[in-house]
């Protein structure tokens, strides 16, 4: 499991974990809470159609999303705080589509000329010679053609542009978009490059489940401000290299709002959770431990709703949830994590009502059963560190980015990765164009492994919790245990890349290409 010390960092109960070693950032708590409404994200809206470059003669909804710095009021009470957005806010627009109906967005580069967040010159890909305002957009769970995946190294600058093709086939989810430009990505991020990105279907349709202004969007990430409102990003004490292993901010926004409370009616509402965090993770929960249902992960449905009182979420993964404020007319609810009040919802005394339902089966996930997969491949998670023992930054399968492709998955067929976490951290490991299942987490001998390079297991294989036993494109790899993932590769073939979901981490190694080929080759 977590260790109990990395968790607690991780979630920010100590101290320590919240420091950013600058004591004239912003304290949260001299602020008032709840005293904004929660913003929801205006639906984006296309400005024409375009040839799908699949079949010329189909027209698919063209949109024009430009980047921009943007001025966004975070709190009532602090002075507009400068960021970069899509059109303007940020979070950008919310994209609604459904499931098999493509679209084309054209992302747009009309960021200033300077970068305001400190980059480090000495990672691979931001080196001085390069821009240093560029950008790439991806889209995080979407089965994407590999043109128009967000490779990190097709970065655009500004005044440039790119148009991708997202054919969307594939089951209702929420998905979100980001940045995801080499060696910057955490930057461009935490500066307030990401939005949400939602594909419906009829399956989802039949479930009836809350809809329209019952279902709320609820993207969570954590920041640094200073008294002026402005966005402060942790560094390290040397200038010439600035890159900090982990961000954990104390301003903990929501929707681009902070401690914002939302008027709810008594009765039942679908919660969309999204972590946008760099590196932070939470343990959410509601009022006094009161129970919800989760019906959902990354990917879809789960078999049948699980209840829960509090969710565990590191960074890129997504919940969806049902909750019933049915009981609780005239309260005040709030969202927590840990020791941190982040939201609150004010329940109204009375509503209309309720025709939303919660049915007891939610859809036809079936287990990929092992023997499906063809090749195993076991991958480690490696941190390096120097000679003071201060992290370097980490590694997959201890190997930097730029060497070659070693991970080469055939189209269509199925493959078991074991990520073999030889580091004290937990690491959410995502993989791109792909969606995948928990087979389950094993304790292992890491001294061992490391001196002989053998796996001597040291307990029993413990199954995904109930609220992971879905479709996932995220996994939380444990420190001290192999993850295993069972992952159908489908949809392209092409380049693509599997990182760490810390951004700091990914930012500086913890990412590798892998393709996905027509006909096997010898890796
Ligand atoms: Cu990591």
């Amino acid at each position: 499991m977590i260790t109990r010390r990395r968790f607690l960092e991780r979630t920010g109960v100590l101290a320590a974990g919240i420091s950013v070693g600058n004591l004239t950032t912003l304290d949260p708590d001299k602020l008032s809470p709840w005293v904004d409404p929660l913003p929801i994200p205006e639906i984006a809206q296309p400005s024409g159609m375009r040839p799908s470059p699949e079949d010329a003669s189909l027209q698919l909804p063209y949109y024009r999303v430009a980047m921009r710095a943007v001025e966004c009021k975070v709190h009532r009470d602090l002075p507009a705080t400068r960021m970069w957005g899509f059109g303007s806010s940020s979070p950008g627009p919310t994209f609604e589509t459904r499931s098999n109906h493509g679209l084309m967005v054209e992302w747009v580069n009309e960021l200033p000329q300077r970068h305001f967040l400190p980059i480090d010159h000495t990672l691979h890909g931001a080196e001085a010679s390069l821009p240093k305002v560029r950008s790439v957009i991806h889209l995080h769970g979407g089965k994407t053609p590999p043109g128009s995946d967000g490779y990190p190294e097709h970065w655009f600058v500004p005044g440039k542009s790119a148009t991708f093709h997202y054919p969307n086939r594939q089951d209702a989810a929420m998905l979100f978009y980001h940045d995801h430009t080499m060696g910057i990505n955490r930057l461009n991020i935490y500066a307030g490059l990401q939005g949400m990105y939602f594909i419906r279907d009829e399956a989802e349709n039949a479930l009836q489940l809350p809809k329209g202004k019952y279902e709320i969007p609820l993207l969570v990430y954590d920041r640094f401000l200073l008294p002026d409102g402005q966005l402060e990003y942790s560094v390290s004490p040397k200038p010439n290299a600035p890159w900090v292993p982990e961000v954990f901010g104390n301003a903990i926004l929501v929707n681009g709002k902070l401690f914002p409370y939302l008027e709810v009616e008594p009765r039942k509402y679908r919660l969309r959770l999204m972590n946008g965090s760099n590196g932070r993770f939470y343990r959410f929960s509601l009022g006094k431990l009161l129970t919800f249902q989760q019906v959902g992960t990354e990917q879809g449905f789960l078999s049948a709703p699980v209840a829960a009182q509090r969710v565990v979420m590191a960074p890129g993964e997504r919940v969806d949830l049902v909750f019933d404020f049915g009981a609780h007319a005239g309260e005040n609810i709030l969202l927590r994590s840990d020791a941190f009040e982040i939201m609150q919802f004010r329940v109204a005394a009375k509503g209309t009502p309720d025709a939303s339902s919660l049915p007891p089966v939610l859809g036809s996930f079936s287990r990929i059963p092992e023997n499906r997969a063809i090749k195993t491949r076991r991958l480690t998670l490696d941190e390096r560190m120097d000679l003071v023992q201060q992290s370097m930054g980490m590694l997959l399968n201890n190997t930097p980015w730029h060497m070659p492709v070693t991970e080469k998955p055939v189209l269509n067929t199925t493959e078991i990765w074991e990520l073999v976490n030889l580091t004290e951290d937990a690491h959410p490991i995502h993989l791109h164009l792909v969606r995948f299942q928990i087979l389950d987490r094993r304790p292992f001998d890491t001294f061992e492994f490391q001196d002989k390079g053998t796996v001597r297991f040291t307990g029993p294989a413990i199954p995904p919790a109930p609220g992971e036993s879905g479709w996932k494109d995220t996994v939380r790899a444990d420190p001290g245990l192999i993850t295993r993932i069972i992952i159908p590769f489908e949809g392209f073939a092409g380049r693509y890349v599997w990182h760490c979901h810390i951004l700091e981490h990914e930012d500086n190694e913890m990412m590798r290409p892998y393709e996905v080929v027509e006909t096997p080759s010898r890796s």
